[in-house]
């Protein structure tokens, strides 16, 4: 075992030493191509969910449930009793706005408008219209790290920004297995990765926003049953429950809302 080792180690600085030479790409091809961890989902609990909510951002803060809901003239932003999926208070979003990703940043609520370019602010008990800051491009999915927001474009593109102004502060290109991730939607912070949904895939991925690189990729398959699907959208939604570490996961027009724990 120890001569093992000792060879390996020979082996590794001997790359270390002849790497200037080989190139920088020859030198990050190993690491970018590394395959994410294969993880899928393990259904803690089962909540109903509101038919009609084409879920676009989720998130859960101090046992109260924050949705967003889109499409044009069914855009809300709503505070949901978790257990019962009943909607505690929603503010109907006006045409032609199509409510995107949510976020919390202290007493605010951000809340994004796809296409519009306009953040809407809202004091997160009350849900009253606070203010509103704009963004270039389109906005879909939108999280907090507890400094920044990060956003979501639809793109492989990651933009972390000021969480007073908006203005992007970085960009993070998002690569699994040494390629470009486009389509990332939803999005959840937890510590310094962000998960998320991937459009029109039951695929989760974990990203390490340092890097950018998918470090894990569930697959979120099979949560609905066949019977359920009927009429409902894609998986979309997750926001993450620090208290046991689970993640609440749901989709657009999906009758239920799921907590589940990422094992492999
Ligand atoms: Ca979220």
């Amino acid at each position: 075992m120890i001569g093992k080792r000792v060879g390996l180690l020979v082996v590794c600085v001997g790359i270390a030493v002849a790497a200037p030479s080989l190139g920088r790409a020859a030198v990050q091809q190993p690491l970018f191509a590394k395959q994410p961890d294969a993880l899928k989902v393990s259904v803690v609990r089962t909540y109903p969910h509101d038919r009609n909510a084409f879920t676009q951002g989720l998130i859960w803060r101090d046992g109260m449930l924050y949705e967003s809901t889109g499409l044009v003239g069914r855009s809300t932003l709503r505070k949901v009793d978790l257990a019962t999926g009943a909607v505690k208070q929603q503010v109907p979003i006006p045409t032609p706005y199509f409510a995107e990703g949510l976020a919390d940043v202290g007493n605010r609520l951000f809340q994004l408008t796809w296409q519009h370019g306009r953040v809407f602010l809202y004091d997160k008990n009350t849900l009253g219209r606070v203010g509103e800051l704009a963004y270039q491009g389109e906005g879909w999915g939108l999280c907090h790290d507890g400094t920044s927001l990060v956003m979501s474009d639809g793109s492989d593109a990651l933009t972390v920004r000021s969480a007073s102004t908006f203005a992007v502060t970085r960009t993070v290109k998002v690569t699994m297995a040494g390629r470009p991730l486009g389509r990332i939607n939803e999005l959840e912070c937890v510590g310094g990765d962000v998960y998320a949904n991937v459009w029109t895939t039951d695929t989760i991925v974990r990203i390490d926003m340092k890097t950018g690189v998918v470090t894990a990729r569930v697959d979120a398959s099979g949560l609905l049953a066949p019977a359920e699907r009927f009429g409902v959208d894609v998986l979309n939604g997750i926001a993450y429950d620090p208290a046991d570490r689970t993640f609440l996961i749901t989709g657009k027009l999906w009758p239920k809302l799921f907590r589940v724990r990422f094992v492999r």
